[in-house]
């Protein structure tokens, strides 16, 4: 981690944490609220993965956009919403971001450039070009940065997203997040390669792999994307390898791999926890400062938790509001 370390001043590097902190409470309250039958219906957990989206938004503007998969609240958190709005969403409350109508696969925070949220395998990825699009035709500086599954990759729409893209030199930046399975298939039962991203070469686009589970990794790779994309060469492809603890919903007894392997990846290479160990080791912070932010982290869910429980589910009149018809 160490060889890395520069690249994110000190202070921020604490701020980093504590939004990683935070993700991982968040979420592991969501599968005991779920566990509570608080939440219903579909709901993906995120844990493991944090360093992604951390690495991510330390290299990205406030004006750039990004848009997801329905594994999306950590990318939320990171995108500056606020988390009771985001938990009030998956209790199904009139306060949710989504105003209790889209659930845990759908949240949207325009005003934090956060475009959800998607619950078709894929379907974010042209979604994300168009996004990119718009900055080019307005001639912002702005980036989109769109994130999908390794299992998505294999969707039609992803190659045709990756022509035009590529064929348009759109300002996006494309990321695999490869945490090796799409619901219990592994990618070596799905992929025809096994290094994801040099599927990008196939339309000119430029293409990396880094490892996921290291925050200031990300940081790197992600800021050679960001100024490859702005400097205008078109689009760019990232694969970071990750790891997902939780099943893949909530109804997954996870037979497709071994407790070996997932105790693995928790004991020696999960991002918070090392994440830790480095700013302590490295006295960016003491135990005790980490501590205190701990608290405060549990204070704030604790809150969060008030505060969906004493919001009103939406009004029937609701269901004929933001339909199409
Ligand atoms: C078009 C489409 N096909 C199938 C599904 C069912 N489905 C939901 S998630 C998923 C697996 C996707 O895996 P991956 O892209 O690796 O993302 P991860 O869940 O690992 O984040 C599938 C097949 C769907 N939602 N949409
Ligand atoms: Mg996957």
């Amino acid at each position: 981690m160490a060889k890395y370390s520069k690249l994110i001043p000190d202070g921020a590097v604490v701020e980093l944490y504590k939004t990683m902190y935070l993700a991982r409470r968040f979420e592991e309250k969501a599968g005991q609220m779920y566990g509570m039958g608080k939440i219903a219906g579909f709901c993906h957990l995120y844990i493991g993965q944090e360093a992604v989206v951390a690495g991510v938004y330390s290299a990205i503007e406030k004006t750039d956009q990004v848009i997801t998969s329905y594994r999306d609240h950590a990318h939320a958190i990171f995108a500056g919403t606020d988390p009771k709005y985001i938990m009030a969403e998956l209790f199904g409350k009139e306060t949710g971001v989504s105003r209790g109508k889209g659930g845990s696969m759908h949240i949207f925070d325009l005003k934090n450039n956060f475009f959800g949220g998607h619950g078709i395998v894929g379907a974010q990825v042209p979604i994300g070009a168009g996004l990119a699009f718009a900055n080019k035709y307005k001639k912002n500086k702005s980036l989109s940065v769109t994130f999908f599954g390794d299992g998505a990759l294999h969707q039609g729409q992803v190659y045709e997203t990756f022509n035009m893209a590529s064929l348009w030199k759109l300002p996006a930046i494309f990321i695999v997040e490869n945490n090796e399975y799409a619901m219990g298939t592994s990618v070596a039962r799905a992929s025809s390669i096994a290094d994801l991203h040099k599927r990008g070469d196939a339309f000119n686009i430029k293409n990396a792999k880094v490892d996921g589970m290291d925050v200031f990794a990300v940081k790197q790779a992600m800021d050679e994307a960001v100024k490859y994309v702005r400097e205008g060469n078109g689009p760019y492809f990232l694969e970071v390898k990750t790891y997902r603890y939780r099943g893949h919903s909530m109804s997954d007894p996870a037979t497709y791999r071994t407790k070996e392997e997932l105790n693995d990846m928790k004991d020696n290479k999960d991002p918070v926890v090392n994440l830790q160990k480095y700013i302590v080791n490295e006295k960016i912070a003491t135990t005790e400062q980490l501590d205190k932010i701990h608290k405060d982290v549990n204070n704030q869910i604790k809150d969060v938790i008030d505060f969906c429980e004493n919001s009103n589910e939406p009004s029937p009149e609701e269901l004929y509001t933001d339909v199409y018809k």
